[in-house]
């Protein structure tokens, strides 16, 4: 007997097979070995999963920071999250700026809306980047559980350059960097000082992940920022900081606290690792900056 095409239905623009069961990408791991999703291009259906959640009650909410100079990264983001991030679902951005009078104006889909929260700003470039965790962990307590099921931290420098829908949903959510998806775990930049909270021997670690793409329920990102801030305030305490800031206690935290989700690199692409063809859609890339003009 001939065996039946799979028929390609179309899905923006791109085609994958809708079939009950698969096929799933054979050319990339699409399960961790605790039985998460590794969420690549092909591996789900978006029909079913909108289906699935009620569209009226998902409320979900987009964290980022726009300290000092990185307010320009801002409307490029906003601007392109209309157009692909959770299209059709009830967003809050929650925007941490210092410059709320250079906040620029922007059209929001129905349901959709931003919120900007002052902050001081730091000195040391660091500081703004650690900082991120005890402001993510304040504000998520005081106000975003009350607003959103669901949050989603990410980098400034970014812009969306297709869809990012419910396939990323989970309790708890890290994203691969790109540079190490494919790299053996010793070759992974874990932070191997023995004295750091981040710290990771050779010999454990699951995945590198991306500091800048990670989320889940809002009390699972509770504990998580909660977790990061009190490792680095330790570290501090013995003057230490860890190799890549808080991306370091992200990856320490994900390796005893499993996520439930992964996301594959295709959510947080940099330009620096080129157009490898494994990664089918480029959704959520950096935005290249000059370092002379924003470092300081
Ligand atoms: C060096 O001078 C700086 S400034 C390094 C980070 C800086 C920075 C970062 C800033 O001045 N303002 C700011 O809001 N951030 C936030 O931290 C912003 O959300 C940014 O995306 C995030 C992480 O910094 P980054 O994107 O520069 O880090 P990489 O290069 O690792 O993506
Ligand atoms: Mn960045």
């Amino acid at each position: 007997m001939r065996l039946r095409t799979v028929p390609l239905y179309d899905c923006a623009g791109k085609t994958w097979r809708d079939t009950p069961n698969g096929p799933v990408r054979t050319d990339v791991q699409t399960l961790t070995p605790w039985l998460a999703p590794v969420v690549w291009n092909g591996t789900y259906n978006i029909g079913i999963l909108n289906k699935q959640y009620n569209k009226k009650t998902l409320r979900i909410g987009l964290t980022t920071f726009a300290m000092k100079k990185y307010i320009v990264f801002l409307k490029p983001l906003i601007e392109t999250a209309e157009m692909f991030f959770m299209v059709g679902h009830k967003v809050n951005y929650y925007i941490f700026t210092d410059r709320i009078n250079e906040v620029p104006t922007f059209s929001f889909g129905d349901g959709r809306q931003l919120m900007i929260i002052q902050l001081p700003a730091y000195q040391r470039w660091q500081d703004v980047s650690m900082r991120r965790m005890e402001t993510i962990q304040d504000y998520s307590r005081q106000q975003f559980l009350h607003e959103v099921d669901y949050l989603m931290c990410v980098d400034v420098d970014m812009k969306f350059t297709d869809d990012v829908g419910l396939e990323i949903i989970g309790d708890l959510v890290g994203s691969l960097h790109p540079g190490y998806f494919k790299s053996s775990r010793d070759q992974y930049p874990y932070e191997r000082r023995a004295l750091s909270q981040a710290f990771i021997p050779n010999d454990e670690g699951d995945y590198y992940y991306a500091g800048g793409h990670f989320g889940g329920n809002v009390q699972e990102v509770i504990k998580l920022t909660n977790h990061c801030h009190h490792a680095i305030l330790a570290d501090k305490a013995n003057n230490i900081e860890a190799r890549w800031h808080d991306e370091s206690y992200i990856n320490k935290y994900f390796l005893h606290h499993k996520p439930t989700k992964v996301l594959s690199p295709e959510y947080i692409w940099l330009y620096y690792y080129g157009d490898p063809p494994i990664i089918q859609r480029k959704r959520f890339v950096e935005v290249p900056k000059s370092r002379i003009l924003l470092r300081y």
